[in-house]
C-alpha cells in the first residue's frame, strides 16, 4: 500500500511515522508513505499556496493550481491512485472505510489549510471526502495520520502475530473486554478470580460478557442493527431478569 500525503506541513508527519506499528510497516515495507510538499508545486518567489477567497469574507483558500500539480506528481499515470481529501464537509471515516480503503493499492490524501480548498479541485480531482468526526481541526494534517493509522493496522502482516481476531469484522462491532495486568492487586482491588483460573473457556465467557456489558453501558449505538449471538442472547435474557426483580423488588415507587 502506498500513501502519498499533500500537505504545507510536512514536518507534522516525522514523528508519526517513526514509532510502533506505523515504523515496522514501514521497515517491512508492508506501506510506503511519500510527503509531497504542496508549496514545491507553486509558481513565483513567493510559492504562494493560498489565496484571497472569490466573492470576498474571511480567512483563505488554498489555490488550485499548486494542489493540481502535487496530486499530477503523486498519481501520475497510477490507474490505481484514489484521491481522498482529508474535509470537514466529508463523510465520517469508520472502520468501515478503513476497511474500504485498505483494499487499494495508492491513496493520495489531501491535506486543506486555511478555509479550505479551491472547488473546482474538490469537483475533477477527488475520489472520496473524508471528514474525522464533528469538531473542528486546524487542517487536514492529523486527520491523514488517522487514515492511515486505521488503514495499515488492517493490512496483512502489520499487527504480527495472529492477527484474525483483530481483522475480524465481528471484532469491530463491539468494544473491548476488561483487561487487566500484574500485580494481582492494586490499591485493595483485585484481578477477578475467574482470569486466574486458568480456564480457558471460561475466561472466555467471561470475556464475552464484559465485551457485552461494556458495550451495552458505554456505548448502546454501536448494537442497534447489532445481531446478537444465541449466547449473549441467553446473557441479555438473564440480565433482563434480574433488572425486573429489582425493578419489582422496589414497592409502589410510581
Ligand atoms: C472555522 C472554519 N470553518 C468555517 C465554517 C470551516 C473549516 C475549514 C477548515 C473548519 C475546519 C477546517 C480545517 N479542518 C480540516 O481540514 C479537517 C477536519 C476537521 O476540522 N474536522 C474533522 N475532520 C477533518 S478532516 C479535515
Amino acid at each position: 500500500m502506498k500513501f502519498s500525503i499533500l500537505t504545507i506541513f510536512p514536518d507534522m508527519f516525522a514523528g508519526f511515522f517513526e514509532h510502533g506499528i506505523i515504523r515496522r510497516a514501514i521497515e517491512r515495507e508492508l506501506i510506503h508513505t511519500d510527503i509531497l510538499d504542496i508549496r514545491d508545486h507553486a509558481a513565483g518567489r513567493h510559492r504562494v499556496t493560498d489565496d484571497r477567497p472569490f466573492g470576498g469574507g474571511d480567512g483563505m483558500v488554498m489555490k488550485p493550481d499548486p494542489l493540481a500539480g502535487a496530486i499530477r506528481k503523486a498519481a501520475d499515470r497510477d490507474p490505481d491512485a484514489v484521491i481522498v481529501h482529508l474535509t470537514p464537509q466529508g463523510r465520517v471515516f469508520d472502520q468501515k472505510t478503513a476497511r474500504a480503503l485498505s483494499e487499494k493499492a495508492h491513496l493520495v490524501l489531501i491535506c486543506g489549510r486555511y478555509e479550505g480548498i479551491d472547488e473546482r479541485i474538490c469537483e475533477t480531482q477527488v475520489d472520496y471526502e473524508l471528514s474525522i468526526g464533528d469538531f473542528v481541526l486546524t487542517g487536514g494534517e492529523l486527520a491523514a495520520m488517522v487514515v492511515v493509522d486505521a488503514v495499515t493496522r488492517l493490512l496483512p502482516g502489520a499487527l504480527g502475530g495472529d492477527t484474525s481476531a483483530e481483522t475480524d469484522s465481528f471484532a469491530d462491532q463491539l468494544l473491548a473486554h476488561a483487561q487487566y495486568t500484574r500485580p494481582r492487586v492494586f490499591e485493595d482491588q483485585a484481578v477477578p478470580d475467574v482470569l486466574l483460573s486458568g480456564n480457558h473457556r471460561e475466561i472466555e465467557i467471561w470475556r464475552r460478557k464484559s465485551a457485552l456489558i461494556r458495550t451495552l453501558l458505554k456505548r448502546p449505538d454501536l448494537l442497534e442493527g447489532y445481531s446478537l449471538t444465541q449466547e449473549e442472547l441467553d446473557l441479555c435474557r438473564q440480565w433482563q431478569n434480574r433488572l425486573n426483580r429489582l425493578i419489582e423488588n422496589q414497592g409502589d415507587k410510581r
